[in-house]
């Protein structure tokens, strides 16, 4: 259990979590990533692992989902989101396709923040064929952010080189528009869209190795204006995953790095937190990194 003392960074030591997603819901945090098991110099990733707080600091862990559980998936639980919609949470996954040559994303449907998760459907929502003509590698469909906009539509956005959105329908679980896609400069990875006072803020991963950038828009498929790096290289990590949130007042910054010793790195990752700061004009201030993290949220 991590943060028994108090805030610290990595939040949770007693496994490697990668890839953090969260969600504010009736006064908790959850907190859902993928475990890295490796022991190698690659990706092995079965699971996710769900947590929830009060308060930012303590965590609870509150379950797993394996990457199998979804009928048309291999395994390699890579990123994810879960969104709340009319009293239901989605889980929107990436993991390898059995079927279909490369990465895929998919959804699973809950109840409760916590579960129990089952998938939503036996095909994948987007697959590695539904999306050629940007690029033709076999990771591009990865990284899941949904947002659900104030007038009740919601938008899937992912990619990896290429940034792709499309519309959902109501059910959450079908595509309801075409694919397409936002330039943004040097785009990786790992979008993540949140929204504040009528902007729209789109974060992702930014070259290689990471640091996190963003741009703004007042509208939801842009067109969105670069506003430079959000956070630098985390560390030893190559990889920056973000998800920003506000909570009890605040706004925090959630992303990884490798920094537990003596193993920790790009392969064997650990989540962190810090405070998110905005300018008054909207933008945001560079996330300032920290070993002590942040104070218990009341
Ligand atoms: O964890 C596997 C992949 O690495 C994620 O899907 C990317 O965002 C990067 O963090």
């Amino acid at each position: 259990m991590a943060g028994a003392l108090g805030a610290v960074n990595p939040i949770i030591t007693d496994k490697y979590t990668a890839d953090p997603a969260a969600l504010v819901h009736n006064g908790k945090v959850y907190l859902y990533c993928g475990h890295d098991v490796s022991t190698r110099e690659r990706y092995e990733m079965p699971e996710w692992l769900i947590y929830s707080s009060d308060d930012m600091v303590q965590w609870k862990e509150e379950g797993t989902l394996a990457a199998t559980t979804f009928p048309w998936a291999s395994g390699d639980a890579w990123a994810s989101q879960v969104v709340e919609h009319r009293g239901k949470f989605y889980w929107y996954v990436t993991a390898t396709h059995k079927d279909i040559n490369g990465k895929a994303i998919g959804v699973a449907v809950a109840d409760s923040p916590v579960g129990p998760f089952v998938p939503a459907s036996d095909k994948a929502l987007i697959t590695n064929d539904m999306t050629t003509d940007k690029t033709n590698i076999t990771w591009d469909d990865i990284d899941p952010t949904v947002l659900v906009d104030d007038d009740g539509r919601a938008w899937l956005f992912w990619g990896n080189t290429a940034c792709y959105y499309a519309p959902l329908k109501d059910n959450m679980i079908e595509l309801d528009g075409p694919i397409r896609t936002i330039d943004l400069p040097h785009f990786t990875e790992a979008p993540w869209l949140h929204k504040r006072n009528g902007w729209y803020y789109l974060s992702y991963a930014y070259q290689f190795p990471e640091k996190t950038a963003y741009a703004m828009s007042r509208h939801i498929q842009g067109p969105y204006e670069f506003k430079g790096i959000l956070n630098e290289v985390a560390g030893n990590s190559n990889t920056n995953h973000q998800a920003i949130i506000d909570f009890k007042g605040k706004t925090y910054f959630i992303y990884h790095n490798g920094s537990i010793p003596t193993k920790g790195g790009s392969y064997r990752r650990s989540v962190c937190i810090d405070y998110l700061y905005y300018n008054p004009d909207g933008t945001m201030k560079r996330v300032i990194m920290t070993s002590e993290g942040v104070g218990p949220a009341q």
